[in-house]
């Protein structure tokens, strides 16, 4: 069984969780699950970050000791996580015994290896980055990157070499291109990095909330290695060995990019030193601001995660937030939004297929799950089937390369297909005519509703298993070896309705009020914008049409498990040589029509040129097959 370690950072206990800790812990709740369903043995680590100046400053402000506001705050975290039903393994608390003592190992370690020294530090301290900055990251007595306020320091303190490790980290940078993600941060990384590092104070002397420095308690440890180290101890440290050696190196550490430098410098470094192998992978999400603007307590449009969880129902929550936006990318969270996806993707695609199918089994079937009687060999029935292997394998692949919106992408379009499937098959005619096929096309639909559930169940872990429950399934790791056929016949059990319809205006009151257009404009709807499906398309064929000396017939992919032939009248400001191996934007859902006696199954989207000519967008490598246009 291969064991799959994954980290979300430990929060800071100056305040209570917000939808950016939840965004990082749900991310990582969806990992832990998809792994678990796949039979892995999975490790998910969250927890507080207790010490340090901000904390103790926070508790300074309220009147309270560091210790009882990091209670306080540690357990709302919990609650709140409880609220979200996330199951991480372990919540650690930087405050607790084990903790204090792999940090006191690990910094005499470092001193073993010779990498400590102490000197004085004279520079800039951001108690709410708790970072040291160098004078060229500030800009009116404020952090460049980030904002904060700054403030001079000059104590003595202790330092480790950093700079020894510049090298060991630009060559751990090109050692793979999956240990720090995405790309371009590690290439912001790699860049930061080759420019040099200084060595980094690693203890204070003028505040005292924090683990003491081993050797000379009249230093406190500075609270990042302090707060890294969770990621050892959370799976046994240096006490629990076969702990430790079945989950370290971590497979997936998760943060958000605003502590990207913490975890691809100074921890990898801080590994090196002390002779352990830095994680498989160290992951930087984006950032989400609300309504488009950064959220923020004063501003008013601060999301409280607790309350959240009383506005939309959690999978509902859940599906936004990793469907919106790629991992990686800055997000917006708008309740519209999340109210149309509802409403357009979970309620009318996903919702309505359990829906109809459960009520057509009752009717056609007495509420009876056929049996399987073995490979179909009508063609759709098979076509089906090959849409629930593709899916399989896409899900599987998209999740192994933290593409979790595209994941999703796959598990919805495979529920449009088993809708579409049903369209074809139509049993409620079949049910009139022939009872015996409309019992192998309900077993088709149902088996299929079942492979859905099984790839949804990270995305969905709270409707998922109501709907299986419905179809009698049960089992523990559902995606190791699926295989077509496995639904048992049973009596079915309707599921009440998974996702309500919600109203857009209901939750308009908490929108930006609309801009009034400058001219006239005949506006769509969203919706309406929604229902055109764009993607990103690969041409590998494309020839001349004979007689039609505007068109070209090409061959198109775009990561379907068949490629489309896509008729353009492009020809004359392209010939086909220019063409092969360029991705472009197709529109995918337009209704298949025959040009010139050829069908052609998608349109190409091209601009006008001023010289009369058309101008396709071409995509660069990084752009995947498929990847819809939004
Ligand atoms: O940095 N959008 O803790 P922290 C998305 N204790 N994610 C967001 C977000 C937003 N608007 N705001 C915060 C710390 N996050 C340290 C970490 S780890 C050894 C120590 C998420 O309470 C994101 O994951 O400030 C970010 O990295 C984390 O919250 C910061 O939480």
């Amino acid at each position: 069984m291969s064991s799959f370690y994954v980290t979300t950072p430990i929060y800071y206990v100056n305040g209570a969780p917000h939808l950016g800790h939840v965004y990082t812990t749900l991310i990582a709740d969806t990992l832990a699950i998809h792994h678990r369903d796949r039979g892995d043995d999975v490790f998910f680590l969250t927890g507080t970050d207790e010490h340090g100046l901000k904390v103790q400053r926070a508790a300074e402000d309220l009147g309270i000791s560091p210790q009882a506001l990091a209670d306080q705050n540690a357990e709302k975290f919990k609650v709140v996580f409880d609220k979200y039903k996330l199951t991480y393994d372990r919540f650690i608390r930087t405050t607790e015994a084990d903790h204090k003592a792999t940090v006191t190992e690990v910094v005499n370690r470092m001193k073993a290896k010779g990498d400590i020294y102490l000197d004085t530090y004279a520079g800039w301290y951001s108690a709410s980055d708790e970072a040291f900055y160098d004078e060229s990251e500030i800009e009116d007595g404020k952090v460049i990157a980030s904002g904060s306020a700054v403030e001079w320091v000059e104590e003595s303190s202790y330092f480790f070499k950093l700079s020894k490790y510049e090298n060991q980290l630009l060559d751990w940078y090109k050692e793979n291109d999956t240990n720090i993600k995405p790309d371009s941060r590690r290439n912001e990384v790699a860049s930061f990095v080759s420019g040099g590092l200084r060595d980094l104070s690693i203890s204070r002397t003028t505040f005292d909330w924090g683990i003491d420095f081993p050797g000379d308690p009249e230093h406190v440890l500075y609270v990042w290695v302090d707060a890294l180290t969770n990621y050892l101890t959370g799976v046994g440290g240096f006490t629990d060995k076969d702990k430790f050696a079945k989950y370290w190196p971590a497979d997936c550490q998760l943060l958000g990019k605003d502590i990207l430098r913490f975890h691809a410098v100074y921890w990898p470094a801080f590994l090196f030193s002390i002779d352990i192998t830095p994680p498989k992978q160290v992951f930087a999400h984006g950032w989400w601001v609300v309504d488009n603007v950064k959220m923020s307590k004063s501003l008013g449009n601060f999301i409280d995660a607790g309350d959240l969880a009383d506005e939309f129902s959690l999978d509902v929550l859940r599906y936004f937030l990793t469907r919106e936006i790629p991992l990686g990318s800055d997000g917006n969270f708008s309740r519209v939004r999340v109210v149309e996806r509802n409403n357009s993707e979970l309620a009318d695609n996903l919702g309505n297929l359990v829906n109809r199918s459960f009520a057509m089994t009752e009717k056609f079937l007495e509420g009876q799950i056929p049996k399987f009687n073995g490979p179909s060999s009508d063609p759709l029935d098979s076509e089906l089937v090959g849409h629930a292997k593709l899916a399989y394998e896409n899900i599987l692949a998209a999740m192994d390369r933290r593409e979790t919106h595209r994941a999703l992408e796959f598990v919805m379009s495979f529920s449009s297909e088993i809708n579409l499937y049903i369209q074809k098959t139509q049993p409620w005619k079949l049910n009139k005519e022939d009872k015996e096929r409309v019992a192998v096309v309900l077993y088709h639909i149902l088996e299929a509703i079942r492979w859905v559930c099984h790839l949804a169940n990270a995305f969905l872990p709270n409707t998922a298993p109501v709907i299986l429950e419905g179809l009698g399934v049960d089992v523990e790791s559902p995606l190791k070896d699926l295989s077509w056929g496995g639904l048992a016949p049973s009596k079915i059990n309707s599921p009440p309705v998974l996702f309500e319809k919600l109203d857009p205006k209901a939750f308009e009151a908490k929108i930006e009020e609309p801009v009034e257009p400058e001219e006239k404009v005949d506006y769509i709807e969203f919706d309406d914008f929604l229902a055109v499906n764009m993607r990103v398309g690969k041409i590998l064929e494309a020839e001349a049409v004979e007689g039609a000396d505007k068109l070209l017939k090409l061959e198109v992919d775009l990561g379907e498990r068949k490629n489309r032939q896509v008729v353009a009248g492009i020809a004359k400001s392209y010939g086909p040589g220019d063409l092969i191996g360029k991705k472009v934007a197709v529109v995918s859902n337009l209704k298949p029509r025959k040009i010139f006696k050829i069908l052609s199954e998608g349109m190409l989207l091209a601009a006008d040129t001023e010289e009369g000519g058309l101008q396709l967008t071409f995509y660069p490598e990084n752009v995947s097959v498929g990847t819809r246009l939004s």
